[in-house]
């Protein structure tokens, strides 16, 4: 048997360029160019959500994902800032995904805008770099959506080279040219180094992905004990990790930040009720079924808290999506103000769309 080598494999990942912005400028060509902001309506700087995304002209403003959306108004009063509208994205999504799953390679895919496909088929990079280009023109001539693209041997250097020249950006990392690429590239590149193991392999003097690639093992297990095997191979953008071949994405959640904060139990169960509406609509949409419910809130201050439950069998009822997640909220609710209430629904399976109700 030819034992399996890891460097033989073709991983492509596609991610959309900024998504719901891009979404909303298709739909709105005449937005196209200007800074566009999707997100909580920012109320002439008053507003207390965050932003979903923004278009790149709202980045060169310095306007981020998950920024306060008080603050993208105080960088950019003149963008244009729309509410997100959520089911327009799931059907750009499954549109993207229906390309991609037109291709007949193992396809994974990991949130709404972003997928992995196995192409180790294809042989070689120049048929990879091919594809690539494809699927690009099939974007863009069928949704009028541009995508950046990473080709490499693993998910993790993949992922990384899709995001390496954003947007509309095709990226492929050949194995020998791994660690060259991976070197002088922040830590926090690598998917999963958060804010906190950044600030640890800050305390080693560690910055770039090269440092650490080099760093005396000994040392990095004093300070990360197991973890630091697998961040010296990261490092070195080892991963062997499988495509897994499965439909639709991990979670769908849908949050609100009120206006002031609150402790009326009228008004936090009114929240949940059109949170929970929301998420009918996008399981809907996707034909999902859902079994795990998890709810979220956030307390003046900004501690969070959440609590889930799952279920004895596979639901999109909404009116048991409404009443678990009430159940999660009383179980969870201490009487303090809420600044924030969410509800997340996860572990899928395919519904069949005839049904939509299910006993539990
Ligand atoms: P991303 O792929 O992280 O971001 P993006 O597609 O907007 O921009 P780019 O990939 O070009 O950097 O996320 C995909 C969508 O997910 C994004 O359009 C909106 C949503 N999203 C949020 O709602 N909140 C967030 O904090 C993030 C990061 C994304
Ligand atoms: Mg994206």
């Amino acid at each position: 048997m030819v034992p399996h080598d890891s460097r033989q494999r073709m991983i492509l990942h596609l991610d959309m360029d900024s998504f719901y912005a891009s979404v909303e400028v298709h739909h709105q060509p005449d937005l196209a160019g200007k800074p566009v902001v999707v997100g909580a309506d920012p109320k002439q700087g008053k507003g207390r959500g965050v932003v979903s995304t923004c278009s790149y002209e709202a980045r060169a403003f310095g306007i981020r994902s998950a920024m306060p959306v008080s603050q993208a108004f105080v960088l950019c009063p003149h963008a244009i800032f729309l509410p997100p509208d959520f089911s327009r994205y799931t059907r750009a999504s499954a549109g993207v995904m229906e390309i991609l799953g037109s291709y007949a390679y193992p396809l994974e895919q990991v949130s709404i805008d972003e997928a992995f496909l196995d192409i180790s088929p294809l042989g070689n990079y120049d048929e990879a770099r091919s594809l690539a280009g494809e699927i690009k023109t099939a974007v863009y001539r069928q949704l009028g959506l541009s995508c950046s693209i990473g080709i490499a041997p693993s998910k993790l250097v993949a992922k990384i080279a899709s995001d390496f020249k954003k947007p509309d950006g095709l990226t492929v990392v050949e194995p020998t040219a791994i660690q060259e690429f991976l070197d002088p590239m922040p830590v926090r590149k690598i998917p999963g180094i958060g804010k906190k193991t950044e600030t640890a392999l800050f305390e080693l003097g560690i910055r770039t992905i090269g440092e650490l690639a080099r760093y005396d093992i000994q040392v990095l297990i004093g300070t990360f004990g197991r973890g630091a095997v697998l961040l010296r191979q990261v490092s070195m953008g080892i991963d062997d990790s499988e495509v897994v071949a499965r439909d639709g994405m991990k979670s769908i959640s849908r949050e609100t930040t009120f206006e002031t904060d609150t402790d009326s139990t009228d008004a936090l169960l009114r929240a949940i009720d059109i949170l929970a509406e929301e998420v009918h609509a996008a399981l809907a949409d996707e034909q999902l079924r859902f079994r795990t419910l998890t709810v979220k809130v956030r307390f003046h201050g900004f501690v969070t808290k959440t609590k889930s439950r799952s279920l004895p069998h596979y639901s999109r009822d909404p009116a048991a999506l409404r009443s678990h997640a009430h159940n999660l909220f009383r179980e969870l609710y201490d009487g303090r103000k809420i600044r924030l209430i969410g509800i997340r629904v996860s572990s899928f399976e395919k519904s069949d769309v005839r049904q939509t109700t299910l006993p539990f």
